[in-house]
């Protein structure tokens, strides 16, 4: 496998992922967006595909996705990403990139309410493949606390 190509493919699971939710405005603080937050969400072909994010201040995303998980099927281990960074632009909103992938940048608007993420975006891509090209997903992430995981990486 072509790791550049997965690692991508990773990236763009996280932020891209299908399984959009509809969340409403409700507030938004000016809370950082920094911090662990659990992306672990349900393929409703695959199954429950386990991964965590960290945003660092400086605007890097690592995504940590577990492997031994319905949708990886793989070993006990993490496959760990940092091909993604987030450039504030102003407001709640920000430049994804990814490395590599001029194409995949785009802007997202990401607010952080207590200790939920929600990350906003147009379907550019239409990744869930319903032919809307222009809708806005909306995506929610709780943070993950109380613990201090472990991120074991695949060798
Ligand atoms: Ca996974
Ligand atoms: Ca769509």
């Amino acid at each position: 496998m072509n790791s550049l190509i997965s690692g991508a493919t990773i990236s763009i699971a996280f932020l891209l992922g299908a399984c959009g939710s509809s969340s409403g405005g409700g507030d938004s603080s000016s809370d950082s967006i920094t911090g662990l937050w659990n992306v672990t969400e349900v393929d409703p072909d695959f199954g429950e595909d386990i991964g965590y994010i960290r945003i660092f201040t400086d605007g890097r995303v690592i995504y940590y996705d577990y492997q031994q998980d319905e949708y990886d099927a793989g070993d006990n281990c993490y496959l760990i990403d940092n091909d993604q960074t987030l450039t504030p632009i102003g407001g709640n909103q920000y430049r994804s990139e990814i490395a590599g992938f001029p194409a995949f940048t785009q802007t997202m608007t990401i607010t952080r309410s207590g200790n939920v993420l929600t990350v906003s975006y147009a379907d550019t891509f239409d990744i869930n493949d319903n032919g809307d090209f222009t809708e806005i997903l909306n995506f929610s992430y709780p943070m993950l606390t109380g613990v201090d995981p472990v991120f074991n990486e695949c060798s």
